[in-house]
């Protein structure tokens, strides 16, 4: 409980450093809401209908082990079996996975932008995976 208490506040201070890289730069910050509804650069986002629609679930965390006791935002429906689209606003390769804890089959999502042959960071539809993702994680364990 500490240890992922400890793991997720550097994660945020990951992303926080991101966002002040990006503005230092001279480019557009990262306009990061975690969890408002809106998919942002920076965070994974799943929807409950295919081509982005429905109910969202958008989170700037590399990794969710378990969609069970999620819910899509302002909503009282699970995330978890639930999913029929995905997009990957992180700079991280992101993999879906069919059950909780970086369980069973992925879908590999590549860093935000980028595809490579029918690979790529966002999905308008699942086909395998429709409805059985339960959790993400940027690590091919979680
Ligand atoms: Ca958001």
């Amino acid at each position: 409980m500490e240890t992922k208490s400890i793991v997720r506040a550097v994660k945020r201070a990951g992303i926080v450093a991101f966002g002040a890289a990006m503005v230092t730069a001279g480019l557009a910050a990262p306009a990061l809401a975690d969890r408002d509804g809106v998919w942002h650069t920076g965070e994974f986002a799943v929807w409950q209908d295919s081509g982005f629609s429905g109910r969202i679930y958008d989170r700037a965390l590399s990794q969710e082990g378990n969609y069970g006791p999620l819910y899509f935002v302002n909503s009282n429906v699970h995330v978890g079996d639930q999913a029929s689209s995905t997009a990957n606003g992180r700079t991280v390769r992101i993999y879906a996975y069919e059950h909780s804890w970086c369980g069973g089959a992925s879908v590999t999502h590549l860093p935000y932008g980028q595809s490579s042959g029918s690979v790529g960071y966002a999905y308008t539809t699942l086909g395998w995976a429709n409805d059985r993702l339960s959790s993400h994680s940027s690590a091919t364990s979680c």
